[in-house]
């Protein structure tokens, strides 16, 4: 059965619609399980909420003051302040894509702090992306010569700390050195520029209170502009400067999946975003000291499983197994398995610790920020960073001696390991192709028809990974190669998508190519800041084919978008001329039809200026790009194609095939 949402064009799965149509059988058998035991899961609590409110789906309700709730419809065309439809959908947006971005600063912040105690000698890591520091040093105008490696790291973090937070006026530093020129003076005349990460954040908290601002285009403009600091002052600056601490990813064999974990061993699952304190963590978890402590409690030995970002970290960097996403923590847990989750910070949900309650995992919270009742506290703090190893060491015990704790009742672990090759930073993709001109000349030639890159969160308003992998599976069949990062990368990984036997699901030409090379047709990059990896791809290969961004074969593709932070991600590439194919519902409102008012028989479009604004001429004539929405994942894949067919008819008189 589904809830149906007519008005938006579209259902949502009731659970045994997803029983139905999930294509990752190991969730399947775990929702069974958990239904069978009466655990209640994400799939429980959306059923308590349908249906779910039409203004909120719509973003047609404000709460941005103590008047309202205000609402727009046939009767009320205006909120008690004044505010119309346009101002209220745009309103909501800006605060969207805001909240991410505070979201991605916050994560951001750790890790620079981080390599500023690395530089005082107040923490005990070593920098191991020696390369990154030489990179971003050469790029950013910082003198390398007879000095410490931690000196010029150090003076990097200060930039990016600008950046984050700098109130005055004056560029974004990280923007200046990785843009190119001619985005750069375009941003400049659209007068989108920002200032750093906190300032605007601030801007748009205050034109979205009462009685601010009442113009939505200016409202877009502080988009456009706050997706600019996202991009530059947390998604580059994240990346870079994690790799700056912990190396760049380099391709390496691993398998994934439920199946990784073991019955007779201590399972410790590692969750969140930040990789600091979680680095420490293993270290002292492959010490002989832990090592035994599991031993001496009778288990056969360690495993280690990642879930969402920070899982994404350690898969890319040293091949830890990852074994779900988002709307997977709870299952996990319900294998019964667990014995230790260890949490740092976001997409945490509350309804994990229900679960975990229910089978006696112990939750172990690293970050003050993310703070769970029950669960046993150890934080992390950079600016007092001294008592690191301490901690991480008390950590890696308390998670051992849960194993001594674990009710050994109903443990179910899915028989599922999946294949997989990861560790595809920026650097590894080229190098794997030989280079951006020879990837440029298999674009070209068709042997790809076109690049995307497909990423976000799960939500439950679609069947749990079925618009993640539906849309990769029909994409990668046309020929199409995949970056993938964040929760859809956990989806395609535990599908199989990212091993390299996956070749054989593109066509024969694609395949050749692959296998003779020995990489998958879809290459998972990393975490959700390492989209900034994906965007730098697509600006080389543009660059090398001597093509601006929007005329090349690429697409951005966001089919579950749950988190705040999704949005800035898709606006990002926007702004690149990198145009969206989203999932339903998303952030972004839908141009859609509905029966006509007068004749039920007639179908009306039911639209705003907003949403035209992103599908239609507004982001076309700026940047070339637009938005296109559509839930059923089979279309949304008929649309990716169609948008590459398009580009490349247009590049016919180029040479292209
Ligand atoms: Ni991205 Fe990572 Fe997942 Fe969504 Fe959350 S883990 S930063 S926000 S839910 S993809």
């Amino acid at each position: 059965m589904s809830y149906k949402y007519l008005y938006l064009n579209t259902n949502m799965p009731e659970k045994d619609e997803v029983l139905k149509r999930t294509p990752n059988p190991a969730a399947k058998e775990l929702i069974t399980k958990l239904k069978k035991e009466g655990v209640p899961i994400f799939l429980d609590r959306f059923a308590a909420q349908q249906p779910q409110c039409r203004f909120g789906l719509q973003g047609i309700c404000c709460r941005m003051c103590q008047w309202g709730p205000c609402t727009i419809s046939r009767k009320s065309t205006h909120g008690v302040c004044g505010k119309d439809m346009n101002l209220i959908v745009m309103g909501n947006l800006l605060r969207a894509l805001v909240s991410g971005l505070a979201a991605h600063a916050r994560h951001a912040h750790e890790i620079y702090l981080t390599i500023m105690a690395v530089r005082d000698g107040t923490v005990n890591i070593k920098i191991k992306g020696e390369d990154r520091v030489f990179e971003m040093a050469g790029r950013l105008g910082i003198e390398v010569e007879n000095r410490k490696i931690e000196a010029i790291a150090g003076e990097i973090a200060e930039i990016l700390l600008e950046d984050l937070g700098k109130m005055k006026k004056g560029e974004l530093r990280l923007l200046e050195a990785y843009a190119g020129q001619e985005n750069k003076d375009l941003w400049r005349r659209l007068d989108i520029l920002p200032r750093s990460s906190a300032y605007e954040i601030m801007e748009a908290l205050h034109m979205t209170t009462l009685g601010a601002c009442s113009d939505w285009m200016a409202l877009v403009d502080q988009e456009l502009r706050s997706t600019l600091a996202y991009c530059y002052s947390t998604l580059f600056g994240t990346s870079l400067a994690t790799e700056i601490l912990y190396g760049i990813p380099r391709p390496q064999k691993t398998v994934v999946n439920f199946g990784v974990l073991k019955e007779d061993h201590v399972n410790i699952l590692l969750h969140g975003h930040s990789p600091v304190m979680v680095e420490k963590i293993l270290e002292k978890i492959h010490t002989p000291e832990i090592q035994s402590l599991a031993r001496q409690l009778g288990a056969e030995g360690i495993v280690l499983g990642g879930m969402c970002c920070t899982g994404n970290e350690l898969l890319a960097r040293y091949g830890i197994p990852t074994v779900t996403n988002i709307l997977g923590q709870e299952l996990a847990i319900g294998t019964g398995a667990v014995d230790t989750v260890i949490v740092d910070m976001q997409c945490i949900i509350p309804g994990m610790k229900i679960t975990a309650d229910c089978f006696g995992t112990e939750i172990i919270t690293t970050c003050r920020s993310n703070r769970i009742p029950g669960a046993v506290h150890v934080p992390f703090d950079p600016e007092d960073p001294g008592s690191l190893d301490d901690n991480a060491l008390y950590v890696a015990r308390s998670a051992v001696e849960s194993f001594g704790r674990r009710k050994r009742r109903n443990i179910h672990i899915p028989d599922y390991r999946t294949e997989a090759l990861t560790g595809w930073s920026y650097e590894a993709i080229l190098e794997a192709f030989d280079g951006a001109d020879r990837l440029v000349e298999l674009l070209k030639t068709g042997k790809f028809r076109g690049i995307c890159t497909i990423v976000g969160c799960n939500t439950p308003k679609v069947a749990y990974e079925s618009g993640h992998v539906t849309i990769a599976r029909e994409l990668i069949a046309d020929g199409i190669l995949l970056t993938t990062t964040g929760c859809c990368s956990h989806a395609l990984l535990n599908a199989g998508l990212c091993a390299s036997k996956a070749a054989e699901m593109t066509p024969h030409d694609t395949r050749v190519l692959l296998e003779n090379l020995g990489i998958p047709p879809v290459l998972a990059v990393g975490g959700c800041v390492d989209n900034a990896r994906s965007l730098r791809l697509f600006l080389t290969l543009a660059e090398a084919a001597g093509l601006k961004t929007h005329d090349m074969p690429f697409m951005f593709i966001g089919p579950e978008p749950g988190n705040e932070k999704t949005l800035g991600q898709g606006v990002t590439f926007l702004v690149h001329g990198i145009s969206n194919t989203i999932g339903f519902p998303g952030h972004i409102p839908q141009p859609t039809v509905k029966p006509s008012s007068d004749n039920p028989e007639e179908l009306e479009r039911c639209s705003n200026d907003v949403a035209d604004f992103f599908s239609q001429d507004g982001l076309i004539n700026r940047f070339g790009a637009q938005v296109f929405t559509e839930p059923e994942p089979v279309l949304a894949a008929q649309i990716v194609k169609m948008h590459l067919h398009r580009k490349r008819l247009e590049l016919r008189n180029q040479g292209w095939s």
